[in-house]
């Protein structure tokens, strides 16, 4: 059996959660719900991130005890993944006591070991993103990603030897054994690390953090402390060289804000802790509001619910994985989910489904049956519908996901390939219907007609199971309108539910309720 681990940054809880955090976190989720769907041992870990400089100002400013703040702001991460149906395993804090002793742990071990010694640092820092910047990083003066100004920090810390690992770092990315996607950005970090890295500081003077073990006085960098959450999420206890069983993870998944230090500090922390590193950081793009990166800090977010409330659940996922093309930035707004919502959604898979039940419906009033197929023989356009089309069809998908090319599995099976290649469901199907016309066959009682049912039913079985990782209760509700039985189904053997004909003739098959009501802006 293969495995599967993927995991979402750990968000900050500085404010409450927008959709770009949604983004990452559903294309974690349908990635995770696909590898589980095709039997994969897969394990799906997100979490918040609750100590930082920031987090204590705001509780400060609040009059609230920093506690208190973290468990506010790290509960609507929580709930708002509830409502997004997100799958994941487990939800790691950084303030649950088992993370902290395991990062207390394995930093005095780095202690131990001589790679954190103590020394003077000073620089820049930004609190938004909790980094030192250099003047070089700056646009006129303010940090790019939060437009603040950051402060000149001067303090005795304890220093990590990053400088030691630049070598096996540049060397695990250009060997792909730390795989960087987009190639760009592999390309990106191979420039920032032919100078080499420098030693950072691991320590702040504040209040608000894991204490250091062997000096009380300061509390660990935001960023270590972070970084171990991967491991800690899955159990570690902090030991050296102990390897978690679903470690390494399988893809880390982000945006470009963070990759830096996912590409640095993170695999130096590994190599130091005797541990593999990621075998992927998949770079996602960043949504944006008026050609704006949307951010707390910026005030132009767009909250999850916002979606939820509008389209519902499974269309706010739908529109979310399909709003840029996976590792690029793209502009997102209401009048564009809006426009998408209704082509793809409503006139689309929706209108498919309540076209395609009640021709069924017409074809039984008229006493015909199902005719199950080979799926074969019906030339339209040039294209054979034969169950090797179906079977391609799964490969295609398969491979676009195990790509983590998330937007193009929907291509897929929305058609949006200008062959109608695949399966493509909906065009697909919809123009199956309209060449084959089943109901002037259904008025003249030709029992063909039961044949071309079959084939658009069991398409749309097929269809069902490639939507589920996307929207899960679309899928149910259609797979439970052919007679299936989707949570039962998904403990059976997957190999099985992607061949042809799984569709019986005798099925009970009931029309579904409207999928996706048209939106009117
Ligand atoms: O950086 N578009 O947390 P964070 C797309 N705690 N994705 C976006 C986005 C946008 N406009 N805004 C945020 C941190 N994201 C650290 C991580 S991990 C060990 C510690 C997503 O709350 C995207 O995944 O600032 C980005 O990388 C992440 O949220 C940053 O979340």
């Amino acid at each position: 059996m293969k495995k599967f681990y993927i995991t979402t940054p750990i968000y900050y809880i500085n404010a409450a959660p927008h959709i770009g955090h949604a983004y990452s976190t559903v294309s974690a989720d349908i990635l995770a719900r696909y590898h589980r769907m095709r039997g994969d041992k897969t394990f799906f870990l997100t979490g918040t991130d609750e100590h930082g400089e920031k987090n204590l100002i705001i509780a400060e400013k609040e009059k609230i005890n920093p506690q208190e703040y973290a468990d506010k702001v790290s509960l609507l991460f929580k709930d708002a993944w509830q409502k997004l149906n997100i799958s994941n395993d487990n939800f790691i804090r950084t303030t649950d006591e088992k993370h902290i002793l395991a990062v207390q742990k394995a930093l005095q071990y780095l202690y131990d070991k001589g790679y954190i010694y103590k020394g003077e640092h000073s620089g820049l820092y930004c609190s938004g993103c909790e980094q030192y910047k250099t003047e070089k990083d700056l646009v006129n003066g303010l940090c790019p990603d939060h437009k603040i100004k950051p402060t000149m920090v001067s303090e005795e810390s304890y220093m990590f030897k990053l400088s030691e690992f630049s070598g096996q770092i540049k060397e695990a990315i250009e060997k792909d054994e730390l795989l960087i996607l987009p190639r760009s950005k592999k390309k990106e970090i191979l420039s920032f690390l032919k100078n080499g890295l420098k030693d950072i500081s691991f320590s702040r003077k504040i209040d608000w953090g894991i204490k250091l073990p062997w000096d009380n006085s300061q509390v660990a960098y935001v960023w270590p402390d972070a970084f171990l959450n991967y491991l800690t999420g899955l159990g570690w206890d902090g030991t050296a060289g102990k390897t978690p069983e679903m470690w390494p993870a399988d893809v880390h998944l982000m945006s470009k804000d963070i990759l830096r230090v996912h590409a640095t500090i993170w695999p130096a922390m590994l190599l130091a802790l005797k541990l593999p590193l990621p075998k992927k950081l998949f770079i996602h793009g960043f949504f944006l509001v008026d050609g704006q990166k949307m951010s707390k800090s910026i005030g132009n977010v767009i909250a999850p619910n916002d979606l939820m409330n509008r389209y519902g659940v499974d269309a706010t996922r739908f529109l979310l994985a399909s709003a840029t093309p996976f590792g690029h930035d793209g502009d997102i707004g209401i009048e564009k989910f809006d426009e998408k919502y209704n082509a793809d959604l409503a006139n689309g898979l929706g209108n498919l489904i309540s076209r395609s039940f009640s021709l069924y419906e017409q074809m039984k009033k008229a006493g015909i049956e199902l005719q199950k197929t080979g799926g074969e023989a019906e030339n339209y356009k040039g294209h054979v519908f034969s169950h090797i089309s179906i079977e391609n069809a799964w490969k295609s998908y398969g491979d676009s996901l195990n790509d983590l090319k998330i937007d193009r599995s929907l291509a897929l099976l929305f058609g949006s390939d200008s062959e109608n290649r695949g399966l493509g469901v909906v065009n697909f199907l919809d123009n199956y219907i309209t060449s084959t016309k089943p109901w002037e066959l259904i008025k003249e009682k030709d029992e063909k007609v039961g044949k071309i049912m079959y084939n658009i039913l069991e398409r749309i079985r097929h269809g069902a199971w490639m939507i589920y990782p996307f929207m899960p209760e679309i899928a149910e509700i259609i797979l439970d309108s052919l007679g299936f039985d989707l949570k039962k189904e998904l403990k059976s053997n997957f190999q099985d539910r992607e061949k042809w004909g799984i569709l019986s003739e005798k099925a009970k098959i009931k029309k579904p309720k409207i999928l996706f009501p048209r939106i009117n802006s």
